[in-house]
C-alpha cells in the first residue's frame, strides 16, 4: 500500500482546503494498486473538480483484508463504550467542519448548500444517535426451569460491505458506518463513482478522531468493485442503497458466494395524497419539498400526487404557481432552491421520461425542458403532469427528479388502491384534519414510511425502509442495529444436586 497525499482544492464558494484523493485502506489514504484515477465532476459547470484513486479488485481485496484484521480487537477486544466515544469525536469533528463538508457537497453534489448543511447536521445526528447504543447491546438470560442456565449474546458479524450512491453522499455513508461500528463490524464501503468526495473527507476526520486502523475503510469506485464486494467470501453482510435493478444483482451475488445477509434500500414511486379537508397551504408546502427537494433525486420522493376532486382544480392551479416560483440555479446562491441534476445520465434519463410522459398523452401543466441559462449544468425546470393514469410511465416508474404525476381521486378507498397499485412501497404522505381517516388510510398503504402531514421528515430514530421492491431491513432507528448483530443462544447444563 503505497501512502499518498491529499491535495489542495479550492471550491467554487472560495473555501480552500486539503482534499483527499487516495483509497482509504487501513487507516491510510493509499494509491491504487493499478494508478488508475477518475475526475469527479461538478453537476454546476460540467467542468471536472479532481480525480481521485480508482479502486479495482486488488484494492478491494486490500480493504477486506485491512477490516478483516481489525475485526478481531474492534469486535470481541474493544471496550463496547469506547466504539461510542470514537463516533461522538468523529461527530463533532464533523460538526466542527459543517460548513467546509457542505461546500465539498454542494461542488460534488450539486444540492443546494443550505439542504448540504441539513444533510451534514443530520450525519452528526446519526453519529451520536448510534454512538450511544455502543455500551447497551446486550442479550439476555432466558430461564426454561429444566436444569440448564440460557442465555443469548448479541455479536458483531465481522467485515460488512457496503454500497451507497450519490443523492446523499455524507448522509447514506453515516447511515451506513454508524450503526456497523457501534455494533462491532468493521467495513468497506464503496462510494458513488459521481460523488467521492465528502466521504473521504470523513474518513481523513476519522483518522484525527483516533479510529483503530482497518475499521473503517472507503474505496472510490465503479459498479464492478461493488460486484466484488457482494461475491467476497471474507464479507458476511452487504447493505446497499441504489437502484432496484442494482440492488437485485447484488442480492443475488451476495446470496449466491456465501449466503451473505442483506439489506436493501432502493427505488420508489411515493405516493402523496392531499384530502378534500386537509390544510391546503400546509399540504401544497409539503408536496412540493415531496418532489422539489434534493432536485427530485431522493429514493422516497413523493413523485405521485393524488388530490381529492373537491380540491383538485385549486390545487392544481396553486401548485403550478409553487412549481413555477422554484428558483432553479447556482447552488451557492442562497436564493436557489434547486440545484443540478447529480449527473449527465440521470439528466439525460429525466428528460426523457418527460418526453415520453408527453408521448403518453400527459399534460405537461408546468417545466418540461432542461433549464435556460448559460447552458451549463445539469439543470432541469421543475415539471408537473396532469391527465395521467396508471399505465403510463412517469407514472410507473421511478424518475428520480423534479418531475410530478398529479392525479384526481374520489373516494379514500379508490385513492388507497391507487397508492398501492406500484411495485414500490417506499414512503407515502397522507394530508387531512380528520384524524381517523389518517390512521385509516395508514394503516392500508403498503409503504415502510407514512408521513401525515408533512413529507421527507427523517429522524435518526425512526426506522426508514421499503415494502415490496423497495427493499427490506430498515435503517436508522433501533432497527437499523439489529441488521448488524447476530444472535449466539449459549446452553449451560447445570449439575444435578449433590450436596
Ligand atoms: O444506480 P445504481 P445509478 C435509482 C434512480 C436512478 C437509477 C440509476 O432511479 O435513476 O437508480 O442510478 C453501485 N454491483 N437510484 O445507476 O447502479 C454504483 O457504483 C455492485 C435510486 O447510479 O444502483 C453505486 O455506488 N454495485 C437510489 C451504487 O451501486 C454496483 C439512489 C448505486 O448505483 C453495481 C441512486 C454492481 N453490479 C439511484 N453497479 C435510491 N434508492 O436512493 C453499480 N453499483
Amino acid at each position: 500500500l503505497t501512502p499518498v497525499k491529499n491535495e489542495p482544492l479550492t471550491l467554487p464558494n472560495g473555501a480552500k482546503y486539503e482534499q483527499p484523493v487516495g483509497l482509504f485502506i487501513n487507516g491510510e489514504f493509499v494509491k491504487s494498486q493499478s494508478g488508475k484515477r477518475f475526475e469527479t465532476e461538478n453537476p454546476t459547470t460540467e467542468t471536472p473538480i479532481i480525480s481521485v484513486y480508482e479502486a479495482g479488485e486488488a484494492d478491494a481485496n486490500a480493504a477486506v483484508e485491512a477490516a478483516k484484521n481489525a475485526f478481531k480487537n474492534w469486535g470481541f477486544k474493544t471496550a463496547p463504550s469506547e466504539r461510542g466515544v470514537l463516533l461522538n469525536k468523529l461527530a463533532d469533528l464533523i460538526e466542527r467542519d459543517l460548513d467546509l463538508i457542505s461546500a465539498i457537497e454542494t461542488t460534488d453534489n450539486g444540492k443546494v448548500f443550505a439542504q448540504a448543511q441539513g444533510d451534514v447536521a443530520l450525519v452528526v445526528k446519526v453519529l451520536r444517535y448510534y454512538a450511544g447504543f455502543a455500551d447497551k447491546i446486550g442479550g439476555d438470560l432466558v430461564q426454561t426451569n429444566d436444569g440448564f442456565f440460557n442465555y443469548t449474546r448479541k455479536e458483531p458479524l465481522g467485515v460488512c460491505g457496503q454500497i451507497i450512491p450519490w443523492n446523499f453522499p455524507l448522509l447514506m455513508w453515516a447511515w451506513k458506518i454508524a450503526p456497523a461500528l457501534t455494533t462491532g463490524n468493521t467495513v468497506v464501503l464503496k462510494t458513488a463513482e459521481s460523488t467521492p468526495l465528502s466521504a473521504l473527507y470523513a474518513c481523513k476526520l476519522s483518522q484525527e478522531a483516533g479510529f483503530p486502523k482497518g475499521v473503517l475503510n472507503v474505496v472510490s469506485g465503479y459498479g464492478p468493485v461493488g460486484g466484488v464486494l457482494s461475491a467476497h467470501p471474507d464479507i458476511k453482510k452487504i447493505a446497499f442503497t441504489g437502484s432496484t435493478a442494482t440492488g437485485k444483482q447484488v442480492a443475488k451475488t451476495a446470496l449466491t458466494s456465501n449466503l451473505k445477509k442483506t439489506t436493501m434500500e432502493l427505488g420508489g414511486k411515493s405516493p402523496n395524497i392531499i384530502f378534500d379537508d386537509a390544510n391546503l397551504e400546509d399540504a401544497l408546502s409539503a408536496a412540493a419539498l415531496g418532489i422539489f427537494f434534493n432536485s427530485g433525486e431522493v429514493c422516497c420522493a413523493g413523485s405521485r400526487l393524488f388530490v381529492q376532486a373537491g380540491v383538485y382544480d385549486q390545487v392544481v392551479e396553486a401548485f403550478k404557481k409553487k412549481a413555477e416560483s422554484v428558483k432553479v440555479g447556482d447552488p451557492f446562491d442562497p436564493n436557489s432552491l434547486q440545484g443540478p441534476q447529480q449527473n449527465k445520465n440521470q439528466f439525460k434519463k429525466i428528460l426523457g421520461y418527460i418526453e415520453q410522459g408527453q408521448k403518453e398523452g400527459a399534460h405537461l401543466l408546468c417545466g418540461g425542458s432542461a433549464q435556460a441559462g448559460p447552458n451549463k449544468g445539469y439543470f432541469i425546470q421543475p415539471t408537473v403532469f396532469t391527465d395521467v393514469n396508471n399505465d403510463m410511465s412517469i407514472v410507473r416508474e421511478e424518475i428520480f427528479g423534479p418531475v410530478l404525476t398529479i392525479t384526481k381521486f374520489n373516494t379514500v378507498d379508490e385513492v388507497i388502491d391507487m397508492a398501492n397499485d406500484s411495485e414500490y412501497g417506499l414512503a407515502a404522505g397522507i394530508h387531512t384534519t380528520d384524524i381517523n381517516k389518517a390512521h385509516y388510510v395508514a394503516e392500508n398503504i403498503a409503504s415502510g414510511t407514512i408521513w401525515v402531514n408533512c413529507y421527507n421528515a427523517f429522524h435518526e430514530a425512526v426506522p426508514f425502509g421499503g415494502y415490496k421492491q423497495s427493499g427490506f431491513g430498515k435503517e436508522m432507528g433501533r432497527d437499523g442495529l439489529e441488521n448488524y448483530l447476530q444472535t449466539k443462544a449459549v446452553r449451560v447444563k447445570l449439575d444435578e444436586r449433590k450436596w
